[in-house]
């Protein structure tokens, strides 16, 4: 993609972004359809899937030699990573969306040969979105966002943490997280991990861990947190693979090894 195909590509997905925030905002407050997936706290609504169905029509028709990922299963099935991939999470933080009306994100991730070129998070209620393109920072709507700090320690950061990692659990030792939540100086749990993401690359939080992420959870969010000179690994420290589920740590440079280190022991 040359450099005025990506300005057209960022340019055409910014503004789907806002159109769809604007129809999910309509309709909102009309009855919606909620049903469960996989557990009974994995929830979907019609909005989930009208929205991914909103990108996957415009994506295809503007760009038909395009691939499209999305969460709820709309688009192509997706085994390589070669030419321009979107990745779309139409609804991240569905329970929010559910409960709480508020707290839920839009996120698109464009990738070329698997590389991250252009990051969308939209908080919707909030209006705000951010965004990058790769190797021109990220922006908080007009507001370009300021690189990381280079110094941070773990007793001055602010760890965001979904609860369910440190009890009892399948995939990670709760001991290590425990004694992360007791060094740092707070955590957080915002129920989106696209605003997570978005919220350690606006500097906000310096840390966010968490298992199991899919492809449309982290494909905006890495670009972004990237920009501002953050780092995204698996929680063993590997790098990630964009098309698997993956357990993540995103964060500032600073912390990254020691929380590795110190506090992350997985159960292989
Ligand atoms: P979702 O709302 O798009 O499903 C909640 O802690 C965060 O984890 C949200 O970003 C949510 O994305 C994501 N998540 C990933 N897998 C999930 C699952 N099986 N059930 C609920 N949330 C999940
Ligand atoms: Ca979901
Ligand atoms: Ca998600
Ligand atoms: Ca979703």
């Amino acid at each position: 993609m040359n450099e005025q195909e990506r300005q057209q590509i960022y340019n055409r997905a910014k503004n789907w972004v806002l159109e769809a925030g604007e129809r999910i905002r309509t309709k909102m407050d009309q009855p919606i359809v909620i049903e469960t997936k996989s557990s009974p706290n994995d929830l979907v609504t019609e909005l989930d899937q009208e929205t991914e169905q909103f990108f996957i029509e415009r994506i295809r028709t503007q760009y038909p030699d395009h691939q499209v990922l999305g969460e709820e299963g709309f688009g192509d099935e997706i085994n390589h990573v070669q030419g321009t991939v979107w990745i779309v999470d139409p609804i991240d933080g569905t329970m929010n969306f559910v409960h709480q009306k508020q707290h839920f994100a839009i996120s698109v991730g464009i990738y070329k040969d698997g590389v991250g070129e252009i990051g969308l998070i939209y908080d919707v209620m909030k209006d705000c979105l951010y965004h990058a393109k790769r190797g021109e920072g990220a922006y908080k709507n007009d507001e370009k966002l300021p690189l990381l700090p280079e110094e941070r320690k773990l007793e001055q950061s602010i760890i965001g943490l979904n609860h369910f990692w440190s009890i009892d659990n399948k995939l990670v030792h709760k001991e290590g997280l425990q004694s992360l939540i007791r060094k740092a100086r707070g955590t957080r749990s915002y129920g989106s991990a696209a605003l997570e993401f978005a919220f350690v690359a606006e500097g906000i939080v310096d840390a966010y861990v968490t298992m199991q992420l899919s492809p449309w959870d982290i494909a905006a969010g890495v670009i972004l947190v990237q920009e501002v000179g953050g780092i995204t690994t698996q929680a063993d420290g590997e790098p990630i693979t964009l098309l698997d589920k993956n357990s993540i740590i995103t964060c500032n440079p600073a912390i990254h090894q020691e929380i590795i280190d110190e506090h992350i022991e997985l159960k292989t």
